[in-house]
């Protein structure tokens, strides 16, 4: 490992999160997400019921996607009825990052109130001012009943939306009470919005959660109020939406942007050729990506989201190899043994049947990789209510079961499987010595896992073997092992050539991958986002000094430009 090189004199905040530049923010910034960035939590309280904020990792609502939350502290200013209160908050993911965004430009963040104290924290509004200690903008969260959990977040969101925007129809579970608990919580939450919105606003909206929340915005506020959101997972091709039992009421409800993010431009088409064959009274312009619909212009345009790569790589760096040696030691791989690697959701999108099918496949095509590989799944139990997601985590644990039983020894496990939250610090120690990583997503957003893999190779020593239908796979392109990740006897090649790649074959392969991780890491993400809202933003404002943009080109192309010399200052060394 070459050491440690200065880099743009990042500053590091408390919790251990890097930022380099302030970001531009125009008007008056209002963000909306399931997720909330401050959670409040008796410390004596029982855990409540069901929530997503219960499962280890918070799921996709792209607003905290990395491993949950982490405590800050009591807060002492409130006075609990039960006991004390202690305040949570995300430790990484884009929540974490927009929160000192936040906490700079001042504002108003809402979300669901997930929290069994945030009642308690909260004025009348549900308003609570945040962060804890150095209060500078205002947490206004939405008050959901279980039902409407039930309905909104386990029923619609992720039973139809969800399966359907990943293409894979058959789990589509469609209840009809559900859309109208959709409808209602999206009207919940545009309401809230409204309520903050000044002329000046400029609302930023996340993830599929809030479909409709664009156009009921739209209808209340004035047409000066800038509304964005950015879809975090695939859009499906227009047949697919056809055949699903998403309405086009939803396509209206996201016609109430501005700006509409996708990760990629095939999102992007994909979403533009649903407006045009669904949506008769939509005028679509594929060329500037621009749809006009009911008196509104909406801009569709990919920005491939990132990870706060510095972080991941300092974190890293500061590792002494014990903690990897108890890693080891905790799931009893031998010294000899090298090391493969899955991180993710226990969810039916991310491919681990056929991961786990392919590991199998390659163990008995390639028999000298017996008690020689061991391969070390991370899966964190999401969304367990939904019954689809019981039976895929059953079907995995059965195919560990059955593959250790067949290959494994006395001495060796082919497969170590663990459903336990891990810490970050582990999480980082996995990254940075396990050898290979495996993402095999069926359809996957972009996927941060790859990226933050990437991030901790500080000693560009790992390999990635990547689902080619994963939206990060467009911009890695063949520095990873892209495979067809449905192709059991490809997947199980590719993880040998992987593995049999040599120092210098890997190094090549690592050094590209990470260049371009840095270059397009969460901050450069969050600065095109705002880049864009602001050109959008200026034009509603037509004092302001930022030039209007015309023209999809003009808002996506930076994204799929090589790095500029700027943009890789801060590119590493492995
Ligand atoms: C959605 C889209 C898109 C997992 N286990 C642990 C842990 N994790 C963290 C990872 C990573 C996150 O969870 C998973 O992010 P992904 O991007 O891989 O997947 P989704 O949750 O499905 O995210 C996806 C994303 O939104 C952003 O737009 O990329 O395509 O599906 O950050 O590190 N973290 C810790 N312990 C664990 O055990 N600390």
């Amino acid at each position: 490992m070459r050491p440690n090189e200065e880099r743009a004199s990042p500053t590091t905040d408390l919790r251990g999160r890097t930022s380099r530049t302030e970001l531009s923010v125009p008007g008056e910034l209002i963000v909306a997400s399931n997720r909330q960035p401050y959670r409040h939590e008796y410390v004596s309280a029982p855990p409540a019921g069901r929530r997503p904020s219960d499962e280890a990792v918070s799921d996709s609502d792209g607003t905290a996607t990395d491993g949950g939350f982490v405590d800050v502290g009591r807060n002492r200013d409130t006075q609990p009825a039960r006991s004390e209160i202690t305040v949570e908050c995300p430790t990484g993911g884009l929540t974490a990052g927009l929160d000192p965004v936040l906490s700079r430009s001042g504002g108003t963040w809402i979300a669901w109130g997930d929290g069994e104290a945030d009642r308690a924290v909260a004025d009348e509004d549900g308003c609570v001012r945040v962060p804890p200690g150095d209060e500078s903008y205002t947490l206004r969260r939405v008050w959901l009943s279980d039902a409407a959990v039930d309905g909104y977040y386990y029923g619609y969101s992720n039973r139809v939306l969800w399966p359907t925007c990943h293409e894979l129809l058959e789990y589509v579970d469609h209840r009809p009470d559900d859309w109208t608990w959709y409808r209602r919580v999206n009207r919940e939450f545009a309401d809230a919005v409204v309520d903050h919105a000044s002329e000046d606003a400029v609302v930023w909206l996340q993830d599929y959660h809030l479909g409709l929340a664009p156009r009921l915005i739209r209808e209340s506020v004035p047409e000066s109020v800038t509304i964005a959101q950015f879809w975090h997972i695939p859009w499906p091709r227009p047949s697919v939406f056809g055949s699903s039992p998403l309405e086009t009421t939803l396509l209206e409800g996201l016609l109430g942007n501005d700006f509409l993010g996708f990760h990629i431009e095939e999102y992007c088409d994909a979403f533009l050729a649903t407006v045009d064959s669904h949506l008769p009274d939509a005028s679509v312009e594929y060329a500037s990506g621009t749809v006009r619909y009911d008196g509104t212009e909406t801009r569709v345009g990919a920005t491939p989201m990132g990870v706060d790569a510095e972080t991941y790589d300092r974190q890293s760096r500061a590792l002494d190899g014990s903690r990897w040696e108890s890693i080891r030691s905790r799931y009893g791989i031998p010294d000899d043994v090298t090391v493969g690697l899955g991180v993710d959701r226990l969810d039916y999108s991310k491919g681990i049947p056929a991961r786990l099918d392919a590991i199998e496949r390659l163990f008995e095509r390639y028999p000298s990789r017996r008690e020689a590989f061991t391969f070390v799944q991370k899966a964190t139990p999401s969304r367990t209510d939904i019954p689809a997601y019981a039976v895929h985590g059953e079907r995995v644990r059965e195919a560990v079961g059955r593959i250790n039983d067949r290959f494994g020894t006395e001495t060796w496990q082919p497969i170590v499987y663990t459903e336990d939250v891990i810490s970050r610090e582990d999480l980082c120690a996995l990254y940075r010595y396990a050898d290979l990583l495996v993402v095999s997503s069926l359809l996957d957003g972009m996927n941060l896992v790859a990226q933050e893999y990437v991030a901790s190779s500080v000693d560009g020593e790992g390999t990635l073997v990547l689902s080619d239908r994963a939206g990060v796979a467009s911009s890695f392109d063949d520095a990873a092992y892209t495979v067809d990740p449905t192709n059991v006897d490809a997947l199980a090649d590719a993880i040998d050539e992987a593995l049999s790649a040599s120092p210098l074959e890997r190094h090549r392969r690592m050094t590209r991958l990470r260049e371009h991780t840095f270059a397009r890491d969460l901050e450069w993400w969050m600065t095109r986002q705002f880049e864009v809202i602001s050109r959008l933003h200026d034009h509603e404002h037509p004092d302001s000094e930022t030039a209007v943009t015309d023209g999809r080109n003009h808002l996506s192309d930076d994204a799929n430009e090589p790095a500029t010399d700027a943009d890789s200052s801060n590119s590493p060394s492995c």
